[in-house]
């Protein structure tokens, strides 16, 4: 039975993937290291230390942790202008309705994103009081594909996770959705989100009766 839903944030809620882009590229520009929006697919979903790992391979050289300390502040504090001028506007199509017909319908709402930033977007979007749970990334020591973030919510919530539906756009989401025996429903294509229980590709598509469908 549907008791909850567990919404990742980027690309899913909003579309942060490219603020995070313009953010990490400036930085990237001025080291000199080689970044494009290919490169920034892979840091979907994946931490700030890691996504600044993956931008360091390139730069043929070793960086000490206070270097790198340096950098992922320089990029945080350019992300976080960048985040200063969402608006609701930004929220992605069809999740407002989404989240209020949940929300009527008894449906416990939660978030669980690997963003430290999240209430800040969540504040910026109108939606700061929308989730009932928002998981802590700070306090997870595994990031997804581990299933602690999407656990951690669930329990906030104080609902099992075989009641529970997972919403992500990042492979490494779905399958942190299903190592917690929550149900993956997939926001994208099939050769990256295959692994999904339900795959649209739109949030448009996303209606109350499609998640319950998935419990049968
Ligand atoms: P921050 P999600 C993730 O959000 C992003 O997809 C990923 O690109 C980012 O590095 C990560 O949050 C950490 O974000 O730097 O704001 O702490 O998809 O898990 O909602
Ligand atoms: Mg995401």
């Amino acid at each position: 039975k549907l008791e909850a839903v567990i919404f990742d944030l980027d690309g899913v809620i909003t579309d942060t993937a490219e603020l995070h882009y313009l953010a990490w590229k400036e930085l990237a520009d001025e080291l000199g290291i080689p970044f494009d929006r290919q490169v920034n697919e892979r840091l979907k979903g994946v931490s700030r230390a890691e996504s600044l790992e993956i931008i360091l391979e390139r730069s043929g050289r070793a960086w000490s942790a206070a270097e790198k300390a340096a950098l992922t502040l320089r990029k945080n504090e350019r992300y976080r202008e960048l985040i200063g001028r969402l608006t609701p506007a930004d929220l992605l199509p069809g999740i407002r309705e989404l989240i209020a017909a949940l929300r009527e319908r008894g449906i416990a709402v939660g978030l669980a994103s690997a963003s430290l930033n999240a209430p800040l977007i969540l504040e910026r979007l109108g939606a700061g009081s929308w989730f009932q749970a928002v998981a802590d990334p700070a306090a997870v020591r595994k990031g997804k594909p581990d299933p602690e973030l999407f656990l951690r919510a669930a329990d906030m919530l104080g609902v099992p996770p075989q009641h529970c539906a997972g919403v992500e756009d990042a492979a490494a989401g779905v399958a942190a959705i299903r190592a917690a025996g929550m149900k993956a429903v997939g926001i994208g294509s099939a050769d990256r989100l295959g692994e999904a229980d339900l795959l649209l590709p739109s949030t448009a598509e996303l209606s109350p009766e499609r998640l319950l469908g998935l419990f049968g």
